[in-house]
């Protein structure tokens, strides 16, 4: 019997199948929250999906947040799940504010109940920083959200720092830049150009339509964030911590190293721009700055931009047969 054990919310996305991986590695029991669906969606977990436990529940539902967190009377929390996506904000405020805000306090509620004493992390967001107020962007600097999706992370945020000083719960949000691979959904912009660059070069599309270029992100590997996620809760007390690599690049700068990864260098005549893809209020410039992660939590990103767009432009082109 394991000693340490774990309950993720969002198993089946990026960051918690990822999380997962590293959490069974290192020993742990691991217990993932999973909401059902007509058709399950456990691809990213088909190397561990012997190696973890599923049990039903969703955001929405407190009763089947209480009985899995009874169930895994886990030693840490780590509430992943969200509606994760800014633009579907927009369009879906409502829900957004029901499973990224909501959610989170019926997850400290159910941890409240069942397991006071384990330690729980927040998956919050750099989106809460929106209208940057200055640059880069630390533990301290002001929220101004742009989104509905970053309003409930502010909400989800302060939550958590209330059930820290309110119960005494062990309650750690990790502020995390933007943070990419080849489990990144293929809605979201990186993702969207990775695969429509391979599609354009193995024939399957001739154009790829994206919204702002000129929009500014600091743009990490995931399987990085979630070690992350890790040391925030082997951390002597609870606290805030900003993930980040530090620097940050233009979707522009993105398009044009996807393009050069596949050999093209000449790429504006494969590239439309629509207004469909632009936000009715855009967050125009990320870059965080991770010090005081690394002062106490020992944590570094260690892929940089370039080797980022490599590996996900590889991983698409290897998906249409190309390698
Ligand atoms: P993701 O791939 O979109 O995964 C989201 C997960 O949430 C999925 O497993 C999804 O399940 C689950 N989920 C959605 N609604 C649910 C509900 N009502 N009940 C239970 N589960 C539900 O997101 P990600 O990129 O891994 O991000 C993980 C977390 O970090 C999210 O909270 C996100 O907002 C936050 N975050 C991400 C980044 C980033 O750059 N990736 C940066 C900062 C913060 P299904 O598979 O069933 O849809
Ligand atoms: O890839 P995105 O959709 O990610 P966004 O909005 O930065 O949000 C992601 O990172 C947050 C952390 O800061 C997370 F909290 C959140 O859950 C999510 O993981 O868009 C990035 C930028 C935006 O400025 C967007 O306007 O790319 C711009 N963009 C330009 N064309 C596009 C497109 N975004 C998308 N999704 N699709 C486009 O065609």
């Amino acid at each position: 019997m394991a000693d340490r054990s774990a309950l993720i919310t969002g198993v089946t996305g990026q960051d918690g199948s990822y999380l997962a991986e590293l959490l069974v590695s290192k020993g742990y029991k691991v217990y993932g929250l999973v909401r059902r669906l007509s058709s399950p969606n456990m691809s990213h977990l088909k190397g561990i999906r012997d190696a973890i436990e599923i049990l039903d529940g969703d955001l929405m539902d407190q009763t089947s947040l209480q009985q899995a967190v009874k169930a895994a009377d886990p030693t840490e929390i780590y509430n992943l799940a969200a509606q994760s996506f800014v633009a579907a904000s927009f369009s879906q405020p409502v829900l957004t504010g029901e499973v990224t805000a909501l959610g989170a306090v019926r997850m400290l509620e159910a941890a409240r109940a069942h397991a006071p004493t384990a330690r729980f992390y927040q998956a919050a967001s750099s989106e809460m920083f929106g209208h940057v107020e200055r640059e880069p962007q630390d533990e301290l600097t002001r929220f101004h959200p742009r989104s509905p999706y970053g309003v409930a992370k502010v909400y989800a945020y302060w939550a958590c720092v209330n059930y820290r000083e309110a119960y005494g719960m062990f309650v750690s949000n990790g502020i995390l830049f933007n943070h990419e691979s080849e489990r990144r959904g293929i809605e979201f912009v990186t993702r969207k150009i990775s695969d429509g660059v391979a599609r354009i070069v193995t024939g399957h599309a001739k154009h790829l339509t994206l919204g702002n270029l000129d929009a500014r992100r600091d743009w990490g590997y995931a399987p990085d964030y979630v070690e992350f996620m890790w040391r925030t809760l082997q951390h002597q007390v609870p606290d805030d911590f900003v993930g980040a690599t530090g620097e940050s690049h233009t979707v522009r700068e993105f398009v044009a190293a996807a393009f050069h990864e596949a050999g093209i260098d000449a790429w504006e005549p494969f590239v439309r721009t629509d207004d469909r893809f632009k936000r009715p209020s855009e967050v125009y410039n990320l870059r965080g700055d991770p010090s005081k992660a690394a002062q106490r939590l020992g944590w570094k990103a260690t892929t940089r931009f370039d080797e980022l767009v490599r590996t996900m432009v590889r991983a698409d082109l290897a998906r249409y047969g190309r390698t």
